[in-house]
């Protein structure tokens, strides 16, 4: 079903059209109200009156989460917060968080993509959703949320995990879609089959799965094992959150639309910045075109993938691919995003620890397991009881990054050096991306 049929099928020039319009009004909007833009502009020689078409997009500078760190809390903003009615946040590379700002203009356009990618998967007014993204700084809980009323249906707002809660709500209020992260739902459907729980008890049609990559394996052991269409839903927070762009049920596997009169994608090299021709591999970039609290100008996501047109298809708009991979080393662990610099500075809390430490990641079943490997300072004896520090290192990775990792202490010189000293920090097994 189409959200929106005026926008969501409007003829490409139209499109062209109103992106560059909103383009034009949005560099002369960030160049007055927010001080960054206005010296990135100035630095690269660029006015606002430069700016004519969507086309020239590409005069303009990049936004990198850097720069939101830089600014890091409100910095951004382009409204006094007496206009800001929401505040979410996302990891950053250290321990401060990536914030971003909403308006009520912004909520509701929030409210309206998800809606829009809501339709897309084959959501109707009157179905029951059962959202179990988590609810809080995460953006997909009330992202869903809001989205999912938009659209007129009744959301059941669990929140993540709680199994045996997500599964009592399942079999007694018998909602036709659920949303969580992929492996989560994995984790449902295995938990039917141990616990022998048939899926005639339940009515689920529909799963919204995202904030994480996976794959079609993923998605044909989702579809058996919970009986429904798994879909895809993607989205960042800085740019708003869930619902940057969606499978259609219809084309599953042929790629996400982006709601591109919204959120302008690019894709860039990742060695030199330059636009790549449609259908080429390379960073994803955005810019959101009608956002007001926290605007952003040819946003660096980090993720690796591809955009094309599928003329043939029910909406004009762009279509991108599954995330192929991150061109920094971001990891996604059920569903929390991870930099291994925010276990770097919780590390050097802790004297008796060096700063020698790798980041083991397996997936053990659907559960993604960090295991911090840690060399102790010289002056540690490893013949002594060493679980206060390991626990005290739990527990602080616990307390300030969300996630429980695993600890394992090495004595020093047991982490690899490489040949330059360069430590390989992160050792992923998992086989996430496509
Ligand atoms: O994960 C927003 C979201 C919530 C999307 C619920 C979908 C559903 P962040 O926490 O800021 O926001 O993480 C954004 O997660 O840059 C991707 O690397 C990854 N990601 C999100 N959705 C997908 C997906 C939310 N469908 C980062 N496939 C992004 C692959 C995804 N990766």
């Amino acid at each position: 079903m189409l959200f929106q049929p005026d926008i969501e099928t409007l003829p490409i020039e139209k499109l062209r059209a109103l992106q560059s319009e909103r383009l034009r009004n949005l560099v002369a909007y960030v160049y007055d109200r927010v001080p960054f833009y206005k010296k990135q502009l100035d630095a690269h020689g660029i006015k606002p009156s430069d700016i004519r078409h969507i086309g020239d997009i590409h005069k303009l500078p990049f936004t990198k989460k850097t720069d939101l760190r830089d600014h890091y809390p409100f910095d951004l903003f382009a409204v006094p917060m007496s206009q800001v009615i929401r505040i979410h946040a996302s990891s950053g590379t250290t321990g401060k968080p990536t914030v971003v700002g909403y308006t009520r203009k912004d909520i509701d356009l929030f409210s309206e993509v998800v809606a829009r990618s809501l339709a897309a998967s084959g959501c109707r007014p009157g179905m029951k959703l059962q959202n179990a993204y988590g609810y809080g700084l995460f953006t997909g809980g009330l992202g869903l949320h809001y989205g999912a009323e938009k659209l007129g249906m009744a959301v059941i707002p669990v929140s993540g995990g709680m199994t045996d809660r997500q599964i009592m709500l399942l079999r007694d209020f018998q909602p036709e879609v659920m949303s969580c992260t992929p492996s989560y739902a994995q984790t449902l459907a295995e938990e039917f089959v141990k616990r022998n729980i048939s899926l005639d008890s339940i009515n689920l049609k529909i799963g919204i799965l995202g904030a994480e990559p996976w794959t079609e394996s993923i998605r044909k052991q989702v579809e058996a094992g919970l009986d429904i269409d798994a879909v895809n839903i993607y989205g960042l927070s800085e740019i708003i959150g869930p619902g940057v762009s969606n499978e259609d049920i219809d084309e599953k596997g042929t790629g996400s639309y982006i709601w591109e009169d919204h959120f302008f994608p690019e894709i860039v090299d990742k060695d030199t910045g330059e636009p790549l021709p449609e259908g080429e591999f390379g960073v994803l970039t955005f810019t959101t075109l009608t956002k007001e609290a926290m605007p952003l100008l040819r946003y660096w996501t980090n993720d690796i993938t591809n955009i094309y047109y599928e003329h043939s298809h029910k909406r004009t708009h762009i279509k991108m691919g599954p995330i192929r991979g991150r061109s920094d080393d971001m990891l996604i662990i059920r569903g929390v995003n991870l930099f291994h610099t925010q276990v770097e500075e919780v590390i050097q809390d802790f004297p008796d620890l060096s700063p020698y430490y790798q980041l083991v990641v397996t997936r053990e079943g659907n559960m993604d397991e960090v295991e911090v490997r840690v060399e102790t300072s010289p002056d540690v004896d490893h013949s002594e009881n060493l679980d206060g520090l390991r626990g005290g290192l739990r527990k602080k990775i616990k307390d300030n990054i969300g996630l429980s990792m695993k600890i394992t202490l090495e004595e020093p010189g047991n982490i690899p050096r490489s040949e330059g000293g360069k430590l390989g920090r992160i050792v992923d097994k998992r086989k996430v991306y496509s």
